[in-house]
Order: C-alpha cells, then structure tokens, then sequence
C-alpha cells in the first residue's frame, strides 16, 4: 500500500488536476468586497469535493476501530486444513482487524451496551479471506430473513429516532420477547460482555459452524475463537455510563494508545473441530447460530496468534472503506449449511455496491488482495485497473486462453462436495426449537457477581420500557429459562412475575406442522455449566498495559511517586499524574513533575486503579478539593483497588471508603493503605491486587448490606 500512500510533506499545494494554487485563502470576486465569481473553479473544485465527503455509513457495525498486524500459525495444520496461511509457522500473513458496535451510528459512543464486532482480513497467499465474528459466540437469530427485523428493532426508533445506540427501547424487546430463540444471545448481551474493558481483552467467535476441508477432500466442521492474551475483561454498567459522557472514543483511543505506545495486542486463533461423522452426535444442531459447542464437550484448539501491530493512516482510506465478506474463504475453508450463514454469503458485496459506490470496492486499497487477481470483469464506477488488451472472454484464443482457470490441485478453490436431499420448504431442524437450554447454561456458567450484573443489566433495560405488556412477556420468557432469574430481574422492576403468561406461538413453526409439538420444548436441565462460559475464568493476573491514577498536588512526595511509577511500569502498565489543574507540580524536594490529566478534564473511569502519592501539603490540597474526594470515591465503588501512602491514606479517609468490607465482614483485599513509611512494601501487594481487575467481595459485602 505504500505506493499509493501520499503525504503532503514539503510538498506544493494544487488542485486535483496538479496546478499550483497561489491562493487558498479567498475566493475570486469583483474588487475587495464585491460579488463572488462562478468561474473560480478553485472554490468550486475545492466545496464540490468537500459536499461529497460523506459515503453511508454501515447499516449495522457503523461505528468501529481498525489497525492493522499480521497472523503466524503455531504449526503445520495440513492434518485439519489444506488453508495455505495455516502451514507454515515461519509465514507471517498481513492482517486487517475493524472492530466495531452493532446498533449505534458512526458517531455514536463506544460504550454502549451491544455486541462487538471482531472481523479479521487475512491477505493470505490465496486470496483475501475475511473472519467476519462477533466477541460473542452466538446469535439472536437462526435465520437470515429475520435480520432486517431484528436490526429494525433495535434501532432508534423510527419515529424520532431516539435512542442512539441502546437496546433499552421497547422495539427491541418487543420483538426478542417474541422470539425464544434470541433468549441465549440476549443473556450474552446483558452480561458484563456487552460492555468489554478495552477491544484488546474481548475473545472473538465466528459464530457459525464452518467447513475444514483437508488437500485429500476430508472435511470436518469447525467454530473459529479468538483467545486475547491480556484476558476478557468488562466494565461495569454504570462505568461504562460515565465513559460514554468523558470519552465516547474510549475503545478507540484505548487501541490506538496501545498500539502506538508499543503494547501490541495479541490473541490465539482456536478451532473447535468436529469430525464429520459426529455432525449428529450433540443435543443441539451445528447448523443452529443461537448454539456454543461448550469448550468442556470439543476442546479449543490454539493454533495461531494474531498481533496487531500498527495504526491506519487514515481512518476514513482504511477503517471506513474496509470491506469484508463472510464469504471471502480461501481453499480448505468452506461454508456449512448454516442458514444464517447463507443469508450473509449474500448480504456483504450486496451492501458494499451501495456503500462504497459500485462493484469496484474491490480496487480500493485496503480491500485489494496481496495475491494477484486477474479476471475478465471490466468496467463499472470508480474501476482503478487500466485492464490493457482486447480480450475480455472466456474461453479465447487471442488471449492466449488467458487468465486461465486454476485446478485446484493447483491451489484453485473447489466447493466441497456435501451430499444434500430432502424437500424444498420453509423449515428448520427439529433441534433449534430447543431456545431455552443453553441460555440457562449460560447463566448457571457464570460467576455470582456476573449473574448480578446480568440481572442489573436486565433491569435497566426492561425498566426503561414503557409498554407493560412487553415487560411481562420478557418476564414469561426468562422464567422459562430458569424461575430464579425472572423473580430477580421482576424485583428491580417492581413489577411481579405474573402467574400465567401467554407466551406467543413461536412463529418459527412451519405453517402446515402441529403447534402442539413445538409448543414447549422444555429445558434440557442436563446440560452442565460450561465454566470456560465465565470471564472469572479468562482473567490471568498481571496488568500489562492497565492504566493507573496516581493523584497528587503541589508539595507532592515525589520518591513515592517516581518508585511507584517505576514499579507499574516494569510491570508492562502505563500511570498517569492526576492533580488539581493542569501543568507542572511542584514537589515537597523542590523537583517539578509534568501533570497528565487535571481533575477537569478526566474521572476514576478512565483508570484501572488509583494510588495517593504522600506529602502533607500535596494530600491537604486534594482532600480540600471535591473532585478529588469523589476520584477515589467513585473507582472504590467501582471495585477498583486504591493504594495510598504516608499522608495520602488521609484523601482515601476524606473519601469516606475503608479497608473493611462495607459490610464489616472482613478486610477489603483491594485497599491498600500503608500509613507510615516509604512505599517499597506496598508495590507487590499494590500490582498483585490490580491483577485481579475488580474487588467483587466489595460489591457482594454492599448487596448483603443492601
Ligand atoms: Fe453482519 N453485516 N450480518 N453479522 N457483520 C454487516 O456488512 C448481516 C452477522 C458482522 O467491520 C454488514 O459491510 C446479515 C453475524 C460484523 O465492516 C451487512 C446477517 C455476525 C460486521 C451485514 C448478519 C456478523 C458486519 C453491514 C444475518 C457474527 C462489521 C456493513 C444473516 C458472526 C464488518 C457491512 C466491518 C456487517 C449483514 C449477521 C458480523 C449488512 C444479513 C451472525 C463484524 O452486510
């Protein structure tokens, strides 16, 4: 890309046709201050760019944040797949990551409470081949031609258009309480994943069951994973409510930052294979989108890292103009009869002709595969190849018979050969009418502080409904995944489960089936929780590129300082200086420190942890100061852990938290208050406690509180 990379450095300035302009200040006009001239082509050429600046944003995903990195698999994977980029561990193939929300416009916040997008473009050797997934490994729906209505319903409203990016409307859950077969995916979305940390600690799923297919034509089915290094971590709802107010661009800046500091995220690409012998073997269908394979059942198999390593130049060239396809495979990839899947293998070009213009968005650069591409397809808007010679055909002879069809012996993709019978009807498999199974094993998978946030998450969403009716057919429908949730998420609504709901005909049924026999497929309570389900089982210790507070004033202990800062940043985290105002400090030892963020201009929630540095005068001014008392206040309610130091114990005792668990029960593993001495003893203590992301014995103490 580099060759039709331009930068402006040192050179003159002209118009699109390259003639130099004297003059970008004013417009020609008749005398100093008489009328404009239509014949300044300059001003002409320059507004007419400028009003057709914008392209439609994506239907869906429109909001995202890309960079760009490279994959190595870990070894030969010949024996799974005959896919060339999964050979050789010496190759490194050039990748293209756009994160993105689902239901908000291009400007909306990051911190919505939606599912993540996670779509990976490998240029591989064969051909582009796009990982379109989500960081969720199921769906809302089983078939495509329920997605306009699901995208319709979790929109703004069309009448005003309000609200921007939230599924906490009635649309939205007047349609999900219509459809069972959403009830396991909107579990996934009101847990703690709907609302991740950062885009480098979310695990990414291909969702669909995929085909392998091996170079001697053996195929499996496959489910594709993305393993972050750094480990899954979310915020909690009313963080990330804050965040969207002081930095709607929070994931954004979170990538960019890192990656532009040197703190390169990785994750381990994992495979769930299944023989296609076994395609039967399990209670639910491959084929069905709102199923997991749980990872106790098919273990993941890493085979591969990803990192991402460098930013886009321009975001508008690269992150907006990217255009991926779940149907761009390379040979050995290939698609399962999944009839969500199906309905995406059309909709991707489909939307980029309107988007991006014409059928040439292949041309742009960002989408343009490394692998030579040679065809007899011509013409069209915005086509960039000057495609030289006459023949256009095939077959032909002038041409020479060229470009020529490519065996697949010889690396040509040849669709793998299922055999497929049966009637052509509107149906589904017997197994999808199973909605309620794994949505309850979901639940029963997770931690005790995740199923309260997904209850809290539930009650903030169904509280904001207006209709009542809608609510209480939420309600029938989470009592059928298991009584205990409904009566919890009914408590905050203050609205009682009622003792009988009519739930609606599941409108999946075919027309002319009995309803009778779909009209309850029960909970098949034998499924087990799946442990690997839980974020408190994908959080490793460390906090490599965490972000930590240390708050200080004038008259600021500056050895404290400079030791704990040290100590973070041997430990891969990054701190930043938090005062009263901007500038410089200066230091009880008569040193000056430069400040990072004033208390203006930054909160608690842009921080993983906080530490009060010591001095008297330095801890006078802050816990005189509200913002903050309310600093520490606010992330100990957060469950983030606080370190102080000499003086600096007396801000966290103005803030009015404490070492003790707030309901007495213990002491608080994440309050570090060193009241005398110098702050070495504390640092391990200090990291080992940050490693552990959030203190949820805080947050269990306060709820037994009430
Ligand atoms: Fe997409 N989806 N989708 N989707 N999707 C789009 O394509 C669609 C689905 C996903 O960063 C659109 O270029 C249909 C599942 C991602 O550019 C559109 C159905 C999964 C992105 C489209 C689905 C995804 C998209 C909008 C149901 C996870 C962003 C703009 C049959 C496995 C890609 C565009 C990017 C984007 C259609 C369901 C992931 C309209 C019809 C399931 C990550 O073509």
């Amino acid at each position: 890309m580099a060759a039709i990379t331009r930068r402006g450095d040192g050179e003159r300035l002209t118009t699109n046709q390259g003639l130099g302009i004297v003059d970008d200040q004013n417009t020609l006009k008749v005398g100093d201050r008489g009328p404009a001239l239509l014949e300044d082509f300059l001003l002409r050429e320059k507004i007419t760019h400028f009003d057709h600046e914008r392209i439609p944003e994506r239907v869906v995903h429109a909001r995202g944040a890309a960079a760009h990195g490279y994959f190595q698999v870990y070894a030969d994977q010949s024996a799974l797949t005959k896919a060339a980029f999964l050979q050789d561990p010496a190759v490194r193939t050039p990748v293209f990551v756009r994160f993105s929300t689902v239901a908000g416009s291009r400007g909306s916040s990051d911190l919505a409470r939606d599912v993540r997008g996670f779509a990976v473009k490998f240029y591989t050797t064969e051909g582009n081949y796009d990982l379109v997934g989500n960081n969720m490994p199921v769906f809302f729906i089983q078939d495509a031609i329920k997605f306009p209505d699901l995208v319709h319903a979790v929109k703004p409203e069309p009448h005003n258009e309000i609200p921007q990016a939230a599924s906490a409307h009635d649309t939205f859950w007047d349609f999900i309480s219509l459809m069972p077969e959403a009830m396991h995916m909107v579990l996934w979305v009101m847990s703690d994943r709907g609302i991740p940390r950062s885009l480098r600690m979310m695990e990414g799923f291909g969702v669909h069951s995929f085909r392998f297919v091996t170079a001697d034509g053996t195929s499996s089915f496959v489910k594709f994973h993305w393993k972050p290094l750094l480990g899954v971590h979310s915020l909690i709802w009313p963080e990330a409510l804050q965040v969207s107010g002081h930095d709607p661009d929070f994931h954004r800046r979170d990538l960019w930052e890192a990656i532009d500091g040197g703190a390169f995220p990785e994750w381990e690409l994992g495979v769930q294979v299944v023989p296609e012998a076994d395609e039967h073997r399990f209670a639910f269908d491959l084929l069905d989108a709102t199923k997991l394979i749980p990872e106790e059942l098919v273990p993941v198999q890493r085979i591969g890292k990803m990192t991402l390593n460098r930013n886009v130049d321009n975001y508008f060239a690269e992150t907006e103009q990217v255009a991926f396809h779940a149907g761009h495979v390379v040979p050995g990839i290939d698609f399962s009869d999944d009839p969500l899947l199906a309905g995406r293998l059309f909709s991707y070009t489909d939307t980029q002709l309107l988007r991006l213009g014409g059928p040439n968005f292949h041309q742009i650069p960002i989408n343009r595969p490394l692998a030579s591409a040679h065809n007899h397809q011509r013409d069209g808007l915005h086509r960039q190849t000057i495609d030289a010679g006459r023949v256009a055909y095939s077959p032909n002879t002038l041409g020479g018979g060229c470009p020529m069809q490519v065996p697949s012996a010889a690396g040509g993709f040849s669709t793998h050969a299922a055999t497929v019978t049966g009637d052509k009807r509107r149906r589904r498999g017997p197994k999808f009418f199973d909605h309620y199974s794994q949505a309850a094993m979901f639940l029963n998978s997770l931690a005790d502080w995740e199923q309260a946030h997904l209850v809290a998450a539930l009650q903030f969403e169904l509280g904001k409904v207006v209709t009542a009716a809608v609510v209480e057919r939420m309600l029938g429908q989470l009592q059928q995944v298991q009584p205990a949730l409904a009566q919890r998420v009914s408590i905050g609504l203050g609205i009682p489960v009622p003792a009988s709901i009519e739930l609606p005909l599941n409108r999946s049924v075919p027309e002319d089936a009995d309803p009778a026999a779909f009209a309850s497929v029960p909970v098949d309570s034998s499924l087990l929780p799946s442990p690997a389900l839980s974020m408190a089982r994908r959080q490793p210790g460390g906090i490599a590129t965490r972000c930590i507070a240390i708050l200080a004033a004038n008259g600021v202990d500056a050895g404290s300082v400079h030791a704990m800062q040290d100590a973070l940043l041997a430990a891969g985290a990054r701190s930043k200086i938090v005062a009263p105002h901007g500038g410089a400090l200066h230091c009880a030892d008569g040193s000056s420190m430069r400040i990072d963020h004033s208390l203006l201009t930054t909160r608690s929630v842009m921080f993983d942890a906080v530490f009060v540095a010591g001095g008297a005068d330095s801890v006078a001014e802050l816990a005189r100061h509200s913002g903050a008392r309310h600093f520490v206040h606010e992330a100990y309610w957060h469950f983030k852990t606080i370190a102080a130091v000499a003086e600096g114990c007396s801000l966290v005792d103005a803030a009015d938290v404490g070492e003790t668990l707030p309901d007495g029960s213990g002491a608080d593993p994440g309050m570090l208050l060193l009241r005398e001495g110098a702050v070495a003893p504390m640092i391990d203590g200090f990291i080992g406690a940050i490693g552990r992301h959030r203190h949820w014995e805080r947050e269990r103490a306060a709820l037994r509180r009430g």
